[in-house]
């Protein structure tokens, strides 16, 4: 079994554990105070699976969805997790109606099998992906982190995933790949915020994001597939869905069917809605304040009640100021919000 190895300048220490017989180590990872879990399933056989530019033996061979088996860690000392059912309960996903309990109301139909994800654009081999294979192949691994709204409500979720650079790298990116986007499935059948301008909150479907493509290969940039040790629900994102730990959760796309890599900085939904309020960096900062709100404070959704959540400072990057900071140190971040 390969063991993960999480990021030189993150680690602090690994550990060993028998909680599951399929988890052969733990690490983890500390900065600022945020603390990462990393550790990985099953054998790794290194392969994606890359069908040149069709999916392999069509959609009647697309692997089954199998129930992913994960024993949850213990996070670091000074983080506690927000529980299950409100990661799973309080969320936002606007192709399932705006308000917090709508994703986890209006989505438990959403087929995700099968799911594919294509990969294109600026890469040497862009290919189609059977995601619930790929979930058995990649070697996936738990990450504990802190999730910061845009809203300045917060959690900290045990995801399970694996690095969105190391996925990347399988394509080959060229040297004119300077970004990458993201998008979310568009079917407004299974959406009712994709048929109606008024339950999808006015956003332009299909949702599409983006990272800057040192961020996406950043080691703390994940696309998750599960969390608390189980498969992804579809309120948060199912069967896919990315994780960037130091940027608002906004830039964290659900449900992606397609990833391009592209040379020109590409849209993004919330900043083509309000391009004011949401930039395209995103990232976490107590210094620069919504335009209608302070950014200086947030919610912590913890343990208790809904009204029992605890105020407390927000942190630059999320916390993860050690980690990511280099990553903008020629920027006016007030400029670049
Ligand atoms: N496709 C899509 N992705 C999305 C959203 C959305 O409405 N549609 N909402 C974003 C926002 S604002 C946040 S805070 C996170 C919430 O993720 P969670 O519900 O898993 O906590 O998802 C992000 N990804
Ligand atoms: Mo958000």
């Amino acid at each position: 079994m390969l063991i993960k190895v999480p990021p030189k300048s993150a680690l602090r220490e690994a550990q060993t554990t028998s909680e599951s017989a399929y988890v052969s180590r733990r690490s983890v990872i500390k900065g600022l105070g945020a603390g990462i879990g990393g550790l990985l399933l099953s054998g790794n056989t290194g392969a994606v699976d890359l069908f040149g530019d069709g999916v392999e033996g069509g959609a009647s061979e697309a692997t089954p969805r199998k129930p992913l088996q994960f024993s949850p860690q213990r996070p670091a000392p000074d983080l506690v997790l927000t529980p299950v059912d409100k990661v799973t309960n309080h969320n936002n996903f606007y192709e399932f109606g705006t308000g917090k309990t709508d994703p986890a109301k209006y989505s438990q139909g959403f087929k995700t099998e099968p799911w594919t994800l294509r990969v294109e654009g600026e890469v040497e081999k862009p290919g189609t992906v059977d995601v619930w294979k790929l979930m058995s192949d990649i070697g996936l691994e738990e990450r504990i982190y802190r999730m910061r709204c845009v809203e300045a409500w917060s959690m900290v979720i045990p995801w399970v995933g694996f690095e969105l650079g190391k996925f990347l790298q399988r394509f080959q990116p060229t040297s004119r790949a300077k970004y990458v986007a993201f998008e979310t499935v568009y079917d407004p059948e299974q959406m009712p915020g994709q048929r109606n301008r008024y339950v999808g909150g006015g956003v332009h479907y299909p949702y599409v994001e983006g990272l800057r493509m040192d961020e996406a290969m950043h080691p703390l940039t994940i696309l998750s597939v599960g969390l608390y040790g189980k498969t992804l629900p579809p309120q948060n994102g199912a069967p896919i869905r990315l994780v960037v730990p130091w940027k608002y959760g906004f830039k964290g796309i659900k449900s992606i069917v397609k990833i391009t890599l592209v040379e020109k900085m590409p849209p993004t939904s919330w900043n083509k809605l309000a391009p004011n309020e949401y930039g395209f960096y995103a990232n976490v900062n107590p210094d620069v304040d919504h335009p209608r709100w302070s950014q200086a404070s947030e919610r912590f959704i913890g343990p208790g009640g809904l009204f029992s959540v605890k105020r407390q400072p927000t942190l630059p990057f999320n916390g993860y100021g050690e980690e990511v900071a280099s990553l903008y140190k020629n920027m006016d971040l007030r400029k670049f919000y």
